[in-house]
């Protein structure tokens, strides 16, 4: 059986009832270069300790679920980029046997959050119903463990290389709450809007603490979708994100990239078409969506002491 390793410092924050923040481990390996994901991943962890929460890096290594990595092992992440596999549901069985690297996905690190008791947990974008969904059936796991898994994720939304509409649509199907931080839009990651609307929207921190204590406390299983639009400073116009995924996803189809290899291709070719300026915008919601994350953890580990 898989062991979960966790960190010291995370497993007295737990033992406690203090806030902990859950991070994902695909963002560093696979969402973007070396060396700015490196400093992505400890800025967050900055972040969240000066909210006053602890956070959790998630991987698997050697077979173990390690949650709560050092900086050494976060650093071994982003050096080896690719060459570490990105684990989803399906894939954390596999490793975990062959004692083998696994970057985390939203849906193993929720899995991995879930069995150390982390109940928030802090992303970029999540995955979802892709364009051409209707004959690909690409399908992101990240929804399927929203359903089921009870942890709620912090992230700027979908990206629109998915079809946001569609992506919601299932959400509802599959009873996940999709709150928005002071926005009654569903952000489309790079842009602060998408034209959907999310289901509820939350003044503040404590607000959305209440709605989890409220789903949880009521038995309803599975995770909410926390959206927080990125800081209007860093958002990117509209009309050109969509000319650069339309050509991203033009060129996709062109070298025949599927499956699990779609999502860094387009998020790497989305960075090379904008030159850069798409890797400050997701350094930026990351760092946003972590402090809203701790906030949230914060105000959550106050409602359940009550
Ligand atoms: N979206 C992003 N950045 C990311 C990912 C998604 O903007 O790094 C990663 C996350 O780890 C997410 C995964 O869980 O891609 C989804 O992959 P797939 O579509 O293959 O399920
Ligand atoms: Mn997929």
């Amino acid at each position: 059986m898989a062991k979960l390793v966790i960190s010291s410092e995370v497993s007295e924050a737990l033992k406690k009832g203090a806030p902990v923040v859950a991070l994902e481990s695909t963002i560093i390996s696979h969402g973007m270069p070396y060396p700015q994901n490196f400093e992505m991943a400890l800025a967050v962890e900055e972040v969240v300790r000066n909210q006053g929460a602890v956070p959790a890096t998630i991987a698997v290594i050697g077979g173990e679920f390690c949650v709560g990595l050092s900086s050494a092992q976060i650093e071994d992440l982003a050096k080896k980029g690719h060459a570490t596999s990105k684990v989803s549901r399906r894939d954390l069985s596999i490793v975990a046997a062959r004692k083998q690297d696994g970057a985390t996905t939203v849906a193993s690190t929720m899995i991995i959050a879930d069995m150390a008791g982390i109940k928030i947990f802090a992303t970029g974008g999540i995955g979802g119903v892709h364009r051409g969904a209707e004959t690909t059936m690409d399908i992101s796991a990240d929804l399927e463990e929203l359903a089921q898994t009870d942890v709620a994720v912090v992230c700027a939304g979908a990206k629109s290389i998915l079809d946001i509409g569609l992506t919601l649509e299932y959400l509802e199907t599959k009873g996940v709450p999709v709150l928005g931080y002071q926005t009654a839009d569903f952000p489309a990651f790079y842009t602060r809007t998408s034209g959907h609307k999310v289901d509820a929207q939350m003044a503040n921190a404590t607000e959305a603490a209440e709605i989890l204590i409220s789903k949880w406390g009521a038995g309803l299983k599975g995770g909410v979708v926390i959206a927080n639009p990125v800081p209007p400073e860093f958002s990117l116009p509209a009309s050109e994100m969509e000319k650069t995924i339309a050509k991203a996803l033009e060129e996709m189809k062109v070298a025949n990239i599927k499956g699990k290899e779609s999502t860094p291709y387009l998020l790497k070719k989305v960075k090379e078409l904008t030159a850069g300026k798409s890797l400050d915008t997701n350094i930026q919601l990351v760092l946003n969506n972590a402090m809203l994350a701790a906030d949230i953890a914060v105000e959550f580990a106050k409602l359940q002491k009550k």
